[in-house]
């Protein structure tokens, strides 16, 4: 082709982009391709000098003037878009303006403490398992030897659904689920939701997380029980962490113990949290009952296992100094962004 020949097929290449060009960026395109300084124009005549000398001057000259026209052509398109009022792409952006912050996934407070717990317990040798929300009446309570009687099982403190079915009120029916399956020794740690219908405050939900932890085999003590709470609670919360142990009552453990600290969130001068107490409960724990294994087919005489039930809500208020459960619940994008 000759040099002729390739401006003419310039010429016309510009001519159908400025036709098609609807933008003013469409336009500034054009005139990078084709018409800067690197463009494809400047590129074609660079071969000027490759000419016979006796072309040169007249191959020049028809360069220059196309030069010339399609600088005006485009020229005079810019200005009538303009005038119908198109902003360049640097006049469209104000690149001053803020950015768009974008969030990262974060897992809930909640599961957040959850995994810590199943993490310091799996170090102590514990296996996870599960067992269903919903319940019936036998796993959550008779099995576990509550009188038929119980004020826990008043529609006060049960959803019950139908039939014999209920939400479960405590992660303790896991333990039965997983003795009638296994002969010990069983090391277990069960977490899960758990079910309340009571008076909603401060410290209390309708609904909470539970982690079951139990362990039976041959010999198995108290001070076994105490010792893997210590331990947990100092992993936990610290060593400086303060805790104490106090008698209580459940029906499927003798003796039985519940465990608080120390209010980290008034450091136990007393708030809404623990009551104006100065302490919070966290667990109840104990030795299991014998007339437990009886109903599953543990002989009572040789085995003897610990279990004890964490609340996980409770805990995760003391480790972030929450002072309302009610929080957790609400989905407050606020509230959960800062954990
Ligand atoms: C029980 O649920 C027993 N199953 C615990 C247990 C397990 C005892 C194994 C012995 C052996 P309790 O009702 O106290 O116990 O609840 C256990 C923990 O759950 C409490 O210490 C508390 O931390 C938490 N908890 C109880 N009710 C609520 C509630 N409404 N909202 C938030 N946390 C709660």
């Amino acid at each position: 082709m000759t040099f002729s020949e390739r401006l003419e097929e310039l010429e016309k290449a510009v001519i159908d982009r400025l036709e098609l060009s609807s933008t003013l960026g469409e336009l500034e395109e054009l005139k990078a391709e084709y018409l800067s300084r690197k463009g494809k124009f400047s590129l074609l005549l660079r071969e000027l000098k490759e000419l016979p000398a006796e072309e040169k001057p007249k191959a020049g000259e028809s360069a220059n003037s196309l030069k010339k026209k399609l600088d005006e052509l485009l020229q005079s398109r810019l200005l009538a878009f303009k005038e119908k009022g198109q902003k360049t792409p640097e006049e469209f952006f104000d690149f001053t303006l803020p950015g768009h912050r974008s969030w990262e996934g974060k897992h809930h407070p909640l599961t957040q403490v959850l995994d810590r717990i199943i993490e310091i317990f799996y170090g102590m040798g514990f296996e996870v398992a599960q067992g269903p929300d919903i319940e019936t009446n036998y796993y959550n309570f008779d099995s576990l030897n509550f009188p038929q009687d119980h004020p826990a099982r008043d529609m006060q403190d049960t959803f019950y659904l139908a039939n014999d079915l209920i939400l479960r009120t405590h992660t303790s029916p896991v333990q039965v689920r997983v003795f009638e399956k296994k002969n010990p020794p069983v090391k277990i740690l069960a977490p899960g939701r758990v079910y309340r219908h009571e008076a909603i405050n401060a410290r209390s939900y309708c609904l909470f997380y539970q982690v079951e932890g139990f362990y039976v085999d041959e010999g198995v003590t108290f001070a076994d029980l105490k010792g893997v709470l210590v331990a947990f609670v100092k992993e936990f919360f610290g060593k400086e962490v303060e805790l104490r142990f106090r008698a209580s009552f459940f029906p499927f453990t003798e003796p039985s113990a519940e465990v608080d600290i120390r209010c980290i969130i008034c450091k136990g001068k007393g708030c809404s949290v623990c009551k104006y107490r100065g302490w919070l409960e966290i667990l109840g724990a104990g030795m299991i009952d014998p007339e437990v294994f009886k109903a599953v087919g543990y002989d009572p005489e040789k085995y003897t296992g610990y279990a004890f039930g964490l609340g996980v809500d409770r805990i995760a208020m003391l480790k972030y100094r929450i002072d309302d459960i009610r929080l957790f619940y609400e989905n407050d994008l606020r509230f959960l962004r800062q954990f």
